[in-house]
């Protein structure tokens, strides 16, 4: 599949695209039956100390987890989803051949929970040393709507450089631009089965789900193979990355 001219254009001049039916709503459901059952088989090694790490506290839901990791490299299902062969061609046209998905998150925000995400860019997380190689899936598993926290961007902040980000004291890991760099954000609904791919400098957020409906989603970070993280904010473990050639 080829992204037509019309959405490469508007991927280089916003730093995003979205593009609609990428996988079937059946495929979507199985993926989200695959993430619930990963996720009970995580919560079920975990201790009680670690529960109150990995557990979303903002919901009213029982052992809810707020996010899994590494979905592609730790599960067939997610691997396939990430190296099919629609999804690759879609990035090497805007990346290069020769990909890598280096790095991976499921994110559950149920109904009238999953907080928000603030506004970050990923390469700060990544520090690439080729910044225009580094790309982010993102598969709607439900219909991602305004309501229920869909993406934001901040169109054409792909061409900026990637600014300082702080963690709060009390979120050590939450990374996010200060309110001083912040720019208006256009929201990015996609239906389910929908993709939206943004540019690793691309500012981008997620808001709090005030729905009754659930908001699951997979992010998969690809780089080119020729990229190396040379500052990254955390480790990112080769032993996790899956090349797509
Ligand atoms: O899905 C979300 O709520 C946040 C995703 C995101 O910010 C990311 O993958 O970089």
């Amino acid at each position: 599949m080829k992204l037509s001219d019309k959405q490469l254009q508007s991927f280089k001049d916003n730093g995003f695209v979205v593009v609609e039916e990428i996988f079937t709503p059946q495929e979507m459901d199985l993926a989200i039956e695959e993430a619930i059952t990963w996720q009970q088989e995580f919560i079920e090694q975990l201790t009680e100390v670690d529960k109150k790490w990995y557990l979303d506290k903002g919901t009213a839901i029982e052992n809810q987890l707020r996010k899994l990791d590494n979905p592609v490299s730790q599960r067939a299902f997610f691997r396939n989803m990430a190296l099919s062969p629609t999804v690759v061609s879609l990035i090497e046209d805007l990346i290069g051949k020769e990909v890598i998905a280096f790095f991976s998150q499921i994110f559950f925000k149920p109904p009238h929970g999953g907080g928000p995400k603030p506004i970050h860019q990923d390469n700060f997380y990544f520090g690439p040393d080729k910044k225009d190689q580094v790309i982010t899936l993102w598969i709607a598993f439900d219909h991602a709507t305004v309501e229920n926290g869909c993406l934001y961007y901040g169109r054409g902040t792909n061409k900026g450089e990637v600014v300082e980000h702080f963690a709060p004291d009390n979120e050590p890991f939450n990374y996010q631009i200060p309110k001083s760099d912040k720019v208006p954000m256009t929201a990015a609904p996609v239906a389910k089965g929908g993709i939206s791919l943004h540019h690793g400098n691309t500012f981008h957020q997620s808001s709090d789900n005030h729905s009754e409906s659930w908001r699951r989603a997979m992010a998969v970070h690809y780089m080119q193979s020729q990229v190396n993280l040379v500052s990254p904010i955390f480790q990112y473990d080769p032993a996790h990355f899956v090349k797509a050639y």
